[in-house]
């Protein structure tokens, strides 16, 4: 049996994650709508840490401030009470039909503006509830039609509006970063910023790219065919890795939004192993939460919510497990010398050795014998075997 969850474990949730009624594309909500403060002490209970959510997600869109503050007090009361954190406010520029063609990158300017001052709104909500991420997913942000978006100015106007937002959270003096979340479509044909990838390329391009990184998500990056343990390792070697959205994706179709781990097993073996052990040779590791965005099911009522909620953390501490034995087991360090996988590490140039000392070393070319280097067996093979002993053992 694996352990409880505590809050050392540093667990969150998205309120949308419980809180989703199931309305589908094809279907009514399957289950009843509780208030946004019913599921926190719930979330607790179930051994969560943290607590995320959107602007909308608590305070019905178009609220005045008067209705708005006083909702915020209830929730700010109830998140207290359960002893949670709120680590993470997000923004919804995605539901309302004025957003049909976006916010930062809608060719409606004033729409442009409306979307940019909601997520300046938010941005001092995130502060004043003490998070230390905002997150930015642009579902919207994107177009059917090639014809319908001028991809240039898009992102020239995607690149204004992250810029204003990280220019405001600095001139203000906020302990708060960005964390932009990359999906490749759904509900748009095609979604700006469609990879972690993607996405890291356009944060290199802004003005105050220094406080702007990514929330990759799971089955987002598996929606596109990509590896997201790949993806995040990738986020890591660039000092981008902010923030995690782990769930459940079953190869490239719809966004599922499974409990983590109930997507792609072996997947979320090594994004754990990532997270909790952190390179074979060293190197940058996670110090964030870990933040579950996933949907429990149509079919499951609110037994099923609260099952599946603690499903996403029981996988995880499984999952933890299983990679600290593998590590640990001194076949599997064996296996990773054998491999090369700790010889990766070294560089390929000696210290101080310049490009001219490399041409000029015959052993490394002239006399460089490449059919007996080809013969050399990795073991590739062998190693993943115990990597799968591990975890199905
Ligand atoms: C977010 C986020 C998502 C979407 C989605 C809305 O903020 O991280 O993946 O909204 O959960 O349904
Ligand atoms: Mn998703
Ligand atoms: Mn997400
Ligand atoms: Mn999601």
């Amino acid at each position: 049996m694996v352990r409880k969850p505590s809050p050392e474990d540093r667990f969150s949730f998205g309120l949308w994650t419980v809180g989703w009624t199931a309305r589908d594309q094809f279907g009514d909500a399957s289950r009843p709508e509780l208030d946004p403060w019913e599921y926190v002490g719930k979330l607790a209970e179930a051994g969560a840490w943290g607590v995320t959510f959107h602007d909308d997600d608590v305070v019905p869109f178009g609220s005045d401030d008067a209705k708005r503050e006083e909702i915020l007090r209830t929730f700010r009361k109830a998140v207290d009470d359960a002893g949670l954190v709120i680590e993470m406010v997000t923004t919804n520029t995605f539901s309302h039909p004025v957003f049909k063609d976006g916010a930062l990158t809608s060719n409606d300017r004033s729409v442009r503006r409306f979307g940019l001052r909601k997520l300046l709104r938010n941005v001092d909500l995130a502060a004043e509830v003490g998070a230390s991420t905002f997150v930015m997913w642009g579902g919207r942000e994107g177009s059917e039609y090639d014809g319908a978006k001028d991809v240039n100015a898009a992102l020239d106007r995607y690149r204004e509006g992250i810029d204003t937002v990280a220019a405001y959270i600095k001139d203000r003096g906020y302990d708060l970063k960005i964390g932009l979340e990359p999906k490749p479509n759904e509900p748009r044909g095609d979604i700006l910023l469609p990879t972690v990838g993607h996405a890291l390329g356009f944060i290199a391009q802004l003005e105050h790219g220094d406080i702007v990184g990514l929330n990759p998500e799971t089955g987002h990056e598996q929606m596109a065919g990509l590896n997201y343990t790949h993806g995040i390792a990738q986020a890591l070697w660039s000092g981008k890795l902010f923030h995690i959205d782990l769930n459940g994706q079953r190869s490239i179709k719809y966004d599922q939004d499974l409990v983590f781990g109930h997507g792609d097993l072996l997947s979320a073996f090594f994004t754990v192993d990532l997270l909790e052990n952190g390179f074979p040779g060293g190197g940058p590791t996670y110090e964030g939460p870990r933040h579950f965005d996933y949907k429990p099911s149509r079919t499951e009522g609110m037994q099923g919510v609260w099952d599946s909620a603690r499903a996403n953390m029981e996988m995880y501490l499984l999952l933890a497990e299983k990679a600290k034995a593998y590590r640990a087991d001194p076949e599997v360090q064996a296996a990773f010398e054998s491999a090369g996988v700790l010889e990766l590490s070294q560089p390929t140039l000696g210290s101080g050795e310049s490009v001219e000392d490399l041409l000029a070393d015959r052993s490394a070319f002239e006399d460089f014998d490449a059919d007996a280097a080809a013969e050399r067996e990795y073991g590739f093979v062998r190693l993943n075997q115990l990597a799968m002993a591990h975890l199905a053992g």
